[in-house]
């Protein structure tokens, strides 16, 4: 074993979000170990093994240790914005309304289909930096402005692109139904066709994606449509995630947890029902609080309903460009306490052992435990909570992915 490859992080208090530990999972004096890119100890640091002894060690002056951040739903990828869309919204017109008239998601389809995949990276690349500078280690990117073959893959290529060059581990989502092209004139279920005959067939073969995404709603799919394209994504070995109930209740938490989702998205219009069977179905109920800000919306996701049913609450950044042009996470996280009246514990393990869940990577990352890789934030603070009671403050001092700083 090469020295180097050893290090140790000493003198700092540890929020591991380990379910074994109490609340979330602190450790007050506490050290990690890291071999190789992987946790290799966790816990006191007068408990550190004596094999650490040589090793490289970093004095964290008693900073906190976090889990690498995780945001588990992001549509970063993209080309132009859709700040004239906002300034119409601040004039009267409704989302829906403008979406209807083609604008919308049909806007950021038009200009991802004329960039090219490097303008689309360098595009995306400063969102991604965001998300960097404030801890996130891990990032879900989604397709879905580009809505046929060929721009469909562009846009995954260039997500996987970013994560390879910038010290993130970004995982993708298909999200071709998310809108009906324009050259499909309102036909749903052709399109769907298209997806399971053409589109998900090619961004498997080429492993361009990672799970399979939909958007079930009134000014998107339908459930039977939806419904279609996930028995396919199954068939095609890709686990799925849905955008559910955003706008309007269409049983679209009953609908993901069927398909045994990894997540179910939004949930702003879920029931009882809904969130029952997510808790049955083991199903991560991820809130979405700046897309609920950003369209003034009124109706919260049922969180003491959650709660009561046992299911999982993960908190992301929905980062887009209509709904969330959002790249804080911990700006997420303050929006999911103060819109949503979730804790800081719920908040804090919604960016880190819950969003880990979502993206089906519980086993290796999320928490501060042996055997995960070593994605890490350190904290310039004094207290888990000033991560979510802040607004607009990046108390970072450091990341590390993989054991590298
Ligand atoms: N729900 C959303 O909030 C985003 N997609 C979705 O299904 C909005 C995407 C956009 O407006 O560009
Ligand atoms: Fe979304």
């Amino acid at each position: 074993m090469a020295p180097t490859a050893t290090t140790v992080w000493r003198n700092a208090a540890l929020a591991t979000f380990d379910p074994a530990r109490e609340g979330m999972g602190t450790i007050s004096r506490g050290a990690i170990a890291v071999r190789d890119g992987r946790i290799a100890f966790v816990g006191n640091e007068a408990d550190l093994p004596s094999d650490f002894a040589a090793a490289e060690q970093f004095d964290c002056e008693g900073r906190w240790i976090t889990p690498g951040l995780i945001d588990c739903h992001t549509h970063l990828v993209y080309a132009g914005d859709r700040s004239q869309e906002f300034e119409m919204r601040l004039e009267g017109a409704t989302y829906e309304q403008i979406a209807r008239a083609g604008g919308g998601i049909l806007s950021s389809v038009r200009a991802l289909r004329a960039a090219t995949e490097d303008e689309l990276v360098a595009a995306s690349r400063p969102r991604l930096e965001a998300l960097a500078a404030e801890g996130v280690t891990t990032v879900e990117i989604k397709s879905g402005y580009g809505l046929d073959l060929a721009n469909e893959t562009k846009a995954l290529r260039a997500a996987r692109r970013l994560g390879e060059a910038n010290g993130v581990t970004v995982t993708t989502s298909l999200l071709a139904a998310h809108a009906v092209p324009p050259e499909m004139h309102g036909d749903r279920s052709a399109y769907i066709d298209l997806i399971i005959d053409r589109i998900l067939p090619a961004v498997v073969a080429e492993g361009l994606a990672d799970a399979v995404d939909g958007f079930c709603e009134h000014i998107a799919f339908a459930p039977e449509e939806i419904s279609r394209l996930f028995d396919a994504a199954r068939r095609a070995g890709l686990p799925v995630r849905l955008h559910a109930d955003q706008l309007t209740n269409s049983q679209g938490a009953a609908l993901a947890a069927s398909h045994g989702a990894l997540s179910a998205d939004h949930l702003e219009y879920t029931d009882a029902a809904g969130a029952a069977a997510l808790a049955r179905a083991g199903t991560v109920a991820v809130v979405l609080p700046g897309a609920f800000y950003f369209l003034r919306e009124t109706q919260k996701p049922p969180i003491a309903e959650f709660r009561r049913a046992g299911v999982r609450m993960a908190v992301a950044t929905d980062s887009n460009p209509g709904t969330s042009p959002l790249t804080s996470l911990l700006l997420a996280a303050n929006m999911a306490a103060t819109l949503y009246g979730m804790t800081v514990a719920e908040c804090l393990a919604g960016i880190t052992r819950e969003a880990a869940r979502a993206l089906g990577m519980g086993d290796v990352v999320g928490t501060l435990e042996p055997g995960k890789w070593a994605d890490l934030a350190v904290w310039d603070i004094d207290r888990p909570a000033e991560l979510v009671y802040r607004i607009g403050f990046n108390p970072l001092h450091s990341r590390i992915r993989r054991g590298h700083l």
